[in-house]
């Protein structure tokens, strides 16, 4: 998976993922990074990469002419290595109008070969550049950012251990978003007793069965908890069996 970023911070993106699993990922090829600075491409003499929007208002506007110049030396750069001519590459543009990133999302543009994104700054970017190259438009989350620096981080991140060999354990339930829809029941190591507090018995039993039943149901109480949304979903898709679906409704009449 090659990952290319249009961005005027390129040393923000490279620093912040070259740590731990991406940046051994990274060494062994198994992913590469190139951070573009937007800047490099444009024709102005004094470098401004920025404008005053038509029709007034706060801010500034990304200018249309470095965006799509830096776009066309990466997409030259991506069909001269790969040597098709006809090449489809999504350009991810990182904005909070975009339509919010999911697992699905990273699971599906984890099976691309090259993905290149573009982070906005200022109020947005001049409309023509986002026709021009752009091919679809995400955001985080309901949050307000300064930039798309760290989202376009956040989503590397998040394709990239979904790409074979990033994470060593060949296990492909990490593949999966919440397994069942469910958030993971607590964990528990040694010791036994800390300052008072002990692991829960039944986790020393050696009981699999009932451990197994514990964990599930701890699994669904913490869903009811932090994501009813979630816990709507695993009901509606079926995925507990009949004695979940017992504790799930004694749960939604209130009762313990
Ligand atoms: C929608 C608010 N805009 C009105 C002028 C201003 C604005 C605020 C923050 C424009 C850009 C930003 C910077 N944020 C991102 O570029 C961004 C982002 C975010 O702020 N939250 C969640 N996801 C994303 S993806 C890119």
């Amino acid at each position: 998976m090659n990952f290319h970023v249009m961005t005027l911070f390129p040393e923000m993106i490279m620093q912040g993922l070259s740590s731990s699993i991406l940046g051994r990922a990274l060494e062994r090829g198994l992913i590469s990074l190139n951070a573009v600075n937007i800047r490099d491409y444009t024709l102005d003499k004094h470098k401004r990469v920025d404008d005053y929007p038509y029709g007034g208002g706060a801010g500034m506007v990304m200018s249309v002419d470095p965006v799509v110049r830096c776009y066309r030396a990466i997409f030259s750069e991506i069909t001269r290595k790969g040597g098709q001519k006809e090449k489809k590459v999504r350009v991810i543009y990182l904005t909070p109008q975009g339509k919010t990133f999911t697992q699905e999302m990273a699971k599906e543009l984890a099976e691309e070969e090259d993905l290149i994104f573009l982070c906005g700054h200022y109020e947005g970017i001049d409309e023509r550049a986002i026709e021009m190259v752009v091919t679809e438009q995400i955001s985080i989350g309901d949050y307000v950012l300064t930039g798309g620096e760290l989202p376009v981080m956040v989503m590397i991140d998040a394709i990239s251990r979904l790409v074979p060999g990033v994470l060593n354990n060949g296990n492909s339930a990490e593949f999966e978003t919440f397994h069942d829809h469910l958030l993971e029941y607590p964990q528990y190591t040694r010791p036994e007793v800390y300052e008072g507090r002990e692991v829960p018995e039944i986790l020393l039993s050696g009981h699999h069965a009932k451990i197994e039943e514990w964990r599930r149901k701890q699994s669904i109480l913490r869903t009811k908890e932090a994501r009813p949304d979630l816990l709507g979903r695993a009901v509606q898709e079926g995925c507990l069996n009949k004695r979940e679906m017992t504790f799930w409704r004694e749960l939604e009449q209130g009762w313990e």
